[in-house]
């Protein structure tokens, strides 16, 4: 800009020395001028250029001084760097270090665990140790209690065993005592009777097996209590065939049979009994299809075995039918003992024992059958069916009038 500016001024001289028409006086005067112009022009030109040396050196040396500032910053970023380095170097260096210390206290810590640890399974294994001591002793103690304890309950047991045994003993004695005197006792309550009328009267009202008094002679008897007012001995029973009643004398005299189940009481009993008092006679029926129809007699009795059990039967009332008045003044029949009227064995061809003439209208020890079934070898009550169907329940039974 200031070179530029000089430049001008050159020009402005140069146009100035392009006019000679010009005095001399005023010439002179003027080339005075000129060289004062040129002296002033080449001190300000001088001027300028110190300036802008001045200028330059100055802005030399500021730039000197900034790469200066520039090379000492770089210097001091160096030496902060080195710094920094080093620094890191120190903390990697105390990282090391404190690593290196806490690797240390650890291994001691470790160390002293492992000790610990070993110390306590040292202390554990002496612990286990004294236990395992202790529990032996406990067990020995135990064993020893138990030995002892085994001891006195064998003995205990030894002595329970003989206290039950003579209790068992005792109470066997006792329950035949009790069995025998209650037989005793039943016996004395319906010994007073000679019949289930008696039992009844006194005040045992349940049909069942029952101690009479026959003769002097304690009998055992099934009581009916319950038909027609109870008090009923029965002598005879049917219900299932369970007992074979084709049998000899010999058995219809003595009685056979169960007085649970079927049974026939013994015609020595029976001829004892209707000999002593006024009996009737009750026949209960039931036939195939269960319907019921019941014989009664008035009169009943059952001659001695010198008679051949003769029978003597009459007054008859009921629903069945009579089949046994045909028979009264007749003697028992079995197939070892034929004392009926017929030219043939009348027990034989009718497969029982009865007052046979010649034969009956009536068969209730015949050969039990399947009730309903038709022959003359069943249990016929004929009058009730006027035929011969066999009935599936039968049952004779007295009681004194
Ligand atoms: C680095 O550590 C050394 C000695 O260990 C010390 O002289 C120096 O000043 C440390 N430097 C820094 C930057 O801390
Ligand atoms: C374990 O017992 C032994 C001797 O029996 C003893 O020397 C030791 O100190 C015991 N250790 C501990 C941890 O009690
Ligand atoms: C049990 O009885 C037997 C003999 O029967 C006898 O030797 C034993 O000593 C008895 N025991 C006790 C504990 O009474
Ligand atoms: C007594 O006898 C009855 C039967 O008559 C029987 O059930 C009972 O167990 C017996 N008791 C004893 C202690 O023998
Ligand atoms: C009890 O009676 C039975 C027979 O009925 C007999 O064998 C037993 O020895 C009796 N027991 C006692 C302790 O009397
Ligand atoms: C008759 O009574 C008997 C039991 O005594 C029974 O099994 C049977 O089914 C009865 N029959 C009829 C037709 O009721
Ligand atoms: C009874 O029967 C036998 C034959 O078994 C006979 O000898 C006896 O005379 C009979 N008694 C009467 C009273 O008929
Ligand atoms: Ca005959």
């Amino acid at each position: 800009m200031e070179m530029r500016a000089v430049n001008e001024q050159d020009d402005i001289y140069e146009d100035t020395t392009a006019a000679p028409q010009i005095s001399r006086r005023s010439d002179i005067k003027r080339e005075n001028g000129q060289i004062k112009c040129r002296i002033a022009a080449k001190f300000f030109t001088a001027i300028t250029i110190a300036i802008v040396a001045i200028l330059a050196i100055v802005n030399y040396v500021q730039i000197q001084q900034l790469l200066d500032e520039n090379s000492q910053l770089r210097e001091g970023l160096a030496i902060s760097q080195l710094q920094l380095t080093e620094a890191i170097g120190n903390v990697s260096e105390s990282l090391a270090n404190s690593q290196q210390k806490q690797s240390e206290a650890i291994g001691i810590i470790s160390e002293s665990l492992a000790n610990s640890q070993q110390k306590q399974s040292e202390a554990i294994g002496n612990v286990s140790e004294s236990l395992a001591n202790s529990q032996q002793k406990h067990t020995e103690a135990i064993g020893i209690i138990s030995e002892s304890l085994a001891n006195s309950q064998r003995q205990q047991y030894e002595s329970i065993g003989n206290i039950s045994d003579r209790i068992i003993e005792l109470g066997q004695k006792l329950n035949n005592t009790t069995r025998q005197l209650s037989g005793e006792v039943a016996i004395a309550k319906s010994f007073q009777g000679q019949d289930c009328k008696a039992v009844f009267n006194n005040g045992i009202t349940a049909s069942g097996i029952y101690t009479i008094n026959v003769g002097g002679k304690a009998t055992q008897v099934y009581c009916d209590m319950e038909t027609d007012g109870g008090g009923w001995t029965v002598f005879q029973r049917r219900f299932d065939g369970g007992v074979d009643f084709y049998r000899n004398w010999i058995s219809y005299q003595q009685g056979f049979g169960s007085l649970n189940g079927e049974f026939w009481l013994g015609l020595d009993l029976l001829h004892q009994l209707t000999v002593s008092a006024s009996y009737k006679l009750r026949v209960d029926l039931e036939d195939a299809e269960n319907n019921t129809a019941y014989a009664e007699y008035r009169t009943f009795t059952v001659g001695p075995e010198s008679s051949n059990y003769t029978l003597t039967v009459g007054g008859y009332s009921g629903t069945a039918g009579d089949s046994l008045a045909d028979n009264s003044h007749d003697q028992f029949s079995t197939f070892d003992r034929d004392h009926d009227w017929s030219g043939m064995n009348c027990a034989v061809g009718r497969h029982g024992g009865w007052w046979y003439y010649a034969c009956s209208m009536s068969n209730l020890n015949g050969e039990y059958l399947t009730p309903g079934e038709s022959d003359s070898r069943g249990l016929i009550w004929f009058r009730w069916k006027n035929n011969y169907e066999s009935m599936r329940k039968t049952e004779m039974k007295i009681k004194p009038v």
